[in-house]
């Protein structure tokens, strides 16, 4: 039997579930939804949704660019929620806070501006062999374009980073160690800090994958002394369409501009042009101004909530999860023990392939992922080509876990 999990008490995740209206909606056949698969995308709180919805109510307007009410208290609120988003992070100043439109995009500044002005042929990246495709391909079109090399600290088969092998691969003179802070298959949590230490050390910057780690831990950019880092609102209860990277001033300040056009600029000629001040600079064209302001509000929340008590009951959530998912006979969970990891476990079930898994949890309303997660070189590492993905946040319970299992068991039954 599972023994007893205080994390559990650390929020009252009864009170938490009221606040997001669509787990209270039902599938085509009835079903309440288990939404297992906050690892994608989380829900979004009324507190978020109604944000947006009072912003277009009451404030719609372009930013920057107007000098009437609408569009003052437009830009007031965007750039309001930029502040608060560099609070809950602890950046040193709102200017190292970049919008984009997700993780992807931010990564894909940091290869466009950063590295195409500072990398030539030969200079060494050294990536994870646990990323995400966004941490992957980018790198890739850069040693395609520019004959950059490529290194991978290797993952063990517990799920974690050999950090002795990332130590040799050190001595080779990297100029940059991009990795992502927590794994988004096996939910491994990386020692970001000594990762950061030790590039820092061998005179190498770093950039951070933090899709899945804002969300879900505290995350201090300053602590951590991260030299670029990169994450999503939409995995932090907050809306899509809209993410950050966060860069140290001196460096966003040393780079070229991303995209060029309206809002980026100072002044513009025929023949040239002055680019803006941070961050600005990296911020073409209209924004998603409602999106800023949904962000802010998702910060708001699980600063309210608390993300300390956020990280304690996923944890308690993922070792049950765990300790549950033992029980079934045939399932082969991937990935370190709970206390190395947050909430994401992805699993297989022999003799059944992932998405029939997650088809046949679907038919109860269960809502988990399956495919490679977009960690494709990962999931070879592993010699499959596909997991079934549970991943939990603040609004899962317990009793969800329950169900999850009682559907494992009823897809062995159906597959014999
Ligand atoms: N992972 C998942 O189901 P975007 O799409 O840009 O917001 O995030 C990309 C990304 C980058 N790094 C990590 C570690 C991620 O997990 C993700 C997104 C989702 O695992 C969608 S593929």
């Amino acid at each position: 039997m599972p023994r007893t999990l205080t994390p559990f008490m650390s929020i009252n995740v009864d009170q938490i579930r009221k606040d997001f209206p669509i787990l209270e909606r039902e599938t085509a056949n009835g079903r309440r939804v288990i939404y297992l698969d906050s690892t994608a995308t989380s829900h979004k709180p009324l507190e978020v949704i109604d944000a947006m919805n009072d912003y277009y109510r009451r404030s719609n307007a372009n930013i920057h660019r107007g000098v009437h009410t609408l569009a003052e208290e437009a830009t007031a609120l965007y750039e309001n929620a930029r502040e608060r988003i560099a609070r809950f992070i602890n950046a040193a100043s709102f200017r190292e806070v970049v919008y984009t439109r997700n993780t992807t995009e931010s990564i894909n500044l940091v290869a466009y501006s950063w590295a195409r002005a500072n990398l030539k042929s030969g200079d060494l990246v050294i990536l994870t062999e646990m990323e995400h495709h966004s941490n992957l391909v980018p790198w890739h079109m850069l040693q395609m374009e520019r004959g950059i090399e490529l290194e991978f600290i290797p993952v063990t088969d517990e799920g974690l980073l050999d950090l002795d092998a990332y130590k040799s691969l050190l001595g080779r003179n990297p100029k940059l160690v991009s990795f992502t802070h927590m794994s988004n298959v096996l939910g491994t949590i990386n020692p970001a800090a000594e990762i950061i230490h030790l590039a820092h050390s061998a005179g190498a910057l770093t950039l951070v994958d933090g899709a899945q780690s804002v969300p879900h831990l505290s995350v201090d950019v300053q602590a951590l002394d991260a030299d670029f880092y990169a994450f999503s609102a939409h995995k932090m209860c907050g809306p899509t369409g809209i993410g950050v990277l966060y860069g140290k001033s001196a460096l966003l300040e040393g780079m070229p501009p991303f995209l060029g056009g309206g809002d980026m600029i100072k002044e513009v000629k025929l023949r040239s042009f002055r680019a803006n001040t941070l961050p600005h600079k990296f911020e073409a064209g209209t924004p998603a101004i409602a999106e800023a302001v949904g962000f802010g509000a998702a910060v708001d929340y699980l600063t309210k909530v608390g993300m300390d008590d956020i990280a304690a009951h996923e944890h308690g959530i993922t070792e049950y999860a765990l300790e549950r998912l033992e029980e079934v006979p045939g399932v082969k969970v991937f990935g370190p023990p709970a206390e190395k990891k947050g909430g994401v476990t992805a699993f297989t079930l022999a003799g059944v392939h992932p998405h029939d898994v997650a088809q046949i949890l679907d038919q109860d309303g269960i809502a988990v992922r399956a495919g490679h997660h977009c960690a494709q070189p990962l999931h070879e590492k592993f010699g499959i080509p596909a997991t079934s993905r549970a991943s939990f946040y603040l609004y899962s319970t317990k009793e969800e876990v329950d169900l999850l299992i009682k559907g494992l068991y009823k897809v062995k039954e159906i597959f014999g």
